[in-house]
């Protein structure tokens, strides 16, 4: 070796050794900013334990869809493999091997593979998306989210009281932010609502999220929609997931899921500010 290469060796690591730092350093950080995220399980696909019937439905598509692509992704690498293996040309033979053009078996068959296929995801999905956007129009609770840069303000409607509403603003920590209190085993709507920018309601345990668009009128149905909570009290982050302007990122709030019991009791201590 060298001496020039020697030390340039020795100084690259030289370099390695702050790099590394700055590395570990910088993973620490991201490990603290994302205590919002929720734990991702392998068995389930990396989403997180859905808290809503509707989140179970969202589950069991993402599962098909996996395993339906790593099939389809099987038999393509499978062919590759085998034509690489089976079908090169031997350096003996000069001639062509024997053309496929115009053979008509084989045209109907990548043809009409793709398109079974295509259409078997189609339905899926869009039987799944017709129960995730179906509204009954009798819940037993009603949420009006209005998103704005950069926080929420939550409205809560519940046997035909309107609660005093929960107005938030930037926060680091989703605990620290606007809290909406919800029973368990329950439907809930919510009707969103932007006043400026668009931004987009998230609460990851739902595997849902929509956008919040301004400007989209009141009976809209693009505005609503709707979940049951499962039985699973606990307080789950929430976040806007549509870049929204300088605070996008501390637009943070927080669910909480409680027994029906505890969610009388919440009703009745914001009963004296109910309008
Ligand atoms: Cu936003």
């Amino acid at each position: 070796m060298s001496p020039t290469r020697r030390s340039t060796r020795r100084s690259l690591a030289r370099r390695g050794v702050p790099r590394a730092a700055a590395l570990a350093l910088l993973l620490a950080s991201v490990t603290a900013c994302a205590n919002d995220i929720p734990e991702a399980d392998w068995s389930r696909g990396l989403l997180p334990d859905p808290i809503t019937t509707q989140g179970d439905l969202v589950q069991s598509l993402w599962n098909g869809a996996w395993i339906a692509a790593l099939a389809t992704g099987g038999v393509v690498i499978g062919l590759i493999v085998w034509a690489c293996i089976f079908h090169t040309k031997r350096r003996a033979k000069a001639e062509l091997p024997p053309q496929v053009r115009y053979n008509l078996p084989i045209e109907m068959l990548y043809t009409l593979v793709p398109l079974v296929m295509v259409s078997v995801f189609f339905f899926f999905t869009a039987r799944d998306s017709r129960d995730l956007e179906f509204v009954s129009g009798s819940p037993d609770v009603k949420v009006k989210v209005e998103a704005f840069q950069w926080s929420w303000r939550f409205t809560t409607t519940v046997g035909g009281k309107t609660l005093q509403p929960v107005v938030g603003q930037p926060v680091s920590d989703y605990t620290a932010g606007p809290q909406l209190v919800l029973p368990v085993g329950k439907k809930i709507e919510f009707e969103l609502e932007s006043p400026d920018v668009i931004h987009s309601f998230w609460v990851p345990d739902f595997l849902f999220k929509r956008d919040v668009i301004p400007g989209v009128p009141e009976n809209n149905k693009g505005r609503v929609f709707e979940i049951t909570t499962l039985d699973k009290p606990g307080v789950y982050a929430g976040r806007c997931a549509e870049l929204c302007g300088v605070d996008h990122s501390r637009m943070l709030f927080n669910v909480k899921l409680v027994k029906q019991a505890e969610f009388d009791q919440y009703i009745a201590t914001q009963a004296g500010s109910a309008q």
